[in-house]
């Protein structure tokens, strides 16, 4: 690891420019300040493209703050120090700038890997943690209300430092190498995941194909990510995103969530924890039964959308939220998603019946349609979770992370080995989940209960019955 990599808290020289915490109203534009930094990548010093360096002080103090709520991480971070496994790789990562992912990136680091990074979503990066990455000399090319075009370009100059190995969130990264950058498959890159449910379907489609050109680690698909970071990390983040946004109460509400997978059955317990009462629509009927036994009315998206009073799409489909959905809307209703694409709710369509529209509050839209009735679209329609709010908790990132840091060692320690592992979507041994879940109990204080050799060799015995 180079020393410039090292070093915490290093001032580098300011760009003056305006300050964007998540709550703020942040008006895109392709002529953005944070470009005038962009440089060439070196390992001896990161290149930058941030909001505003000067908020680096601030973004450390989040850093701390997660750190101290990431045992499983922070652990493994420890013992990584001392052996390096990931000296001389270089990752590049394509996932939201968060006080978490940051300590995902210092995992890296401290793993003796150079990371360059860029935001999986325009309005998920925190500004302040951004910051603070640059000015540790990660090369970061993230910033809160980017530009699609500049989404793109910044992707784009994470790979200008021929990573070997990839991680990324939605999978814009793998599909950028995959279009524009494959001559640096096998010389350079050698493997790679994926953090999130619609990023593997994507993955698992192209491999379906014959064109994924090298191996992934499907890291949702992990136990101990999508059992918890899916359902209670969603569940918390995606309230906290609605209510910053809106501050309406959620008791005596009808709360429509669109999808009961995981994202949104923990969105829906969280909903109904507040004293809304939620209607789930779905198209897969385990699903919907699912949702009917947990205590939930099921409807169509016909049928919900004159009911319901907030709506929270989570299904990684698009269009779910259409117009004659609009229409048929009460005044005042709330729209939202929390899938990762903002393709969920149809934007174009209700900007077409509204007479006018007007940002209200920070990530909070209103759309008056031609009869008066009013609409209010959060966040864009991108993720409220991390748009409006900050995202999942630091806690349940732990584990999701600590399976994203392990993938990792788990593609070089192969490479080492000369292991070739196939051009697929893989999943991560059960093992990993194991040994995180272990560590994250004992972190809490928990302990368990052990087999004796008698119950052990009884669960063993066939022929035990009554
Ligand atoms: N997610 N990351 C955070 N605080 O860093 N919050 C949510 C964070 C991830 C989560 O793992 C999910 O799969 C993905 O964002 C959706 O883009």
């Amino acid at each position: 690891m180079k020393e410039t990599q090292k070093k915490r808290g290093k001032a580098k020289k300011s760009t003056a420019v305006v300050a964007s915490p998540n709550n703020a109203i942040v008006k895109r534009s392709a002529s953005i300040p944070a470009r005038q930094e962009k440089g060439k990548f070196s390992e001896e010093k990161g290149v930058y493209c941030v909001r505003n360096i000067a908020l680096a002080e601030s973004g450390r103090e989040l850093i701390a703050w997660a750190e101290s709520r990431m045992p499983v991480l922070m652990s493994l971070r420890k013992e990584m120090r001392k052996t390096k496994p990931l000296k001389g790789i270089r990752i590049a990562g394509c996932l939201h700038v968060t006080k978490e992912t940051a300590v995902l990136i210092r995992a890296f680091q401290d793993a003796g890997a150079i990371v360059s990074w860029s935001g999986c979503n325009p309005l998920s990066t925190n500004d302040a943690v951004s910051a603070a990455l640059a000015e540790d000399g990660i090369s970061i090319y993230a910033w809160y209300g980017c530009s699609v075009p500049d989404f793109y370009w910044s992707i784009e100059r994470t790979l200008d430092m021929k990573p070997h190995l990839t991680l990324d969130d939605g999978c814009d990264l793998i599909n950028t190498v995959h279009e524009k950058y494959a001559d640096l498959v096998g010389e350079y890159i050698f493997g790679g995941t994926e953090e999130t449910t619609t990023g593997v379907h994507r993955l698992r489609s192209r491999a379906a194909q014959g064109k994924l050109l090298y191996p992934v680690y499907a890291v949702n698909d992990a136990e101990t990510k999508w059992d918890f970071d899916n359902v209670y990390g969603t569940g918390q983040s995606t309230l906290d995103g609605i209510i910053r946004a809106t501050s309406v109460m959620l008791a005596g509400k009808n709360f429509v969530v669109a999808g009961y997978g995981h994202c949104g059955s923990g969105v829906a317990k969280r909903a109904a924890g507040m004293g809304a009462s939620v209607i789930a629509t779905e198209i897969k009927p385990t699903a919907a039964l699912k949702a009917t036994l947990e205590g939930h009315r099921v409807m169509t998206m016909d049928e919900a959308a004159s009911v319901g009073d907030i709506f929270c799409t989570a299904t990684g489909v698009k269009d779910i939220i259409r117009k004659r959905h609009f229409e048929a809307m009460k005044d005042g209703a709330i729209v939202c998603n929390t899938g990762h694409y903002d393709a969920e709710i149809n934007i174009n369509e209700l900007a077409a019946l509204a007479k006018s529209r007007r940002t209200i509050r920070p990530n909070c839209e209103e759309f008056v349609l031609k009869g008066g009735k009013r609409i209010y679209l959060l966040a864009e329609g991108r993720l409220v979770n991390l748009a409006a709010a900050e995202g999942h908790p630091s806690e349940v990132m732990d584990m999701s992370f600590a399976n994203q840091f392990m993938a990792h060692l788990r593609l070089v320690q192969a490479k080492k080995q000369g292991i070739t592992l196939p051009n697929e979507v893989l999943d991560l041994p059960v093992e990993q989940d194991q040994f995180i879940a272990t560590v994250k109990l004992k972190s809490m204080g928990l302990n368990l209960d052990e087999l004796t050799p008698d119950q052990l060799a009884y669960i063993n015995d066939y022929s035990h019955g009554t």
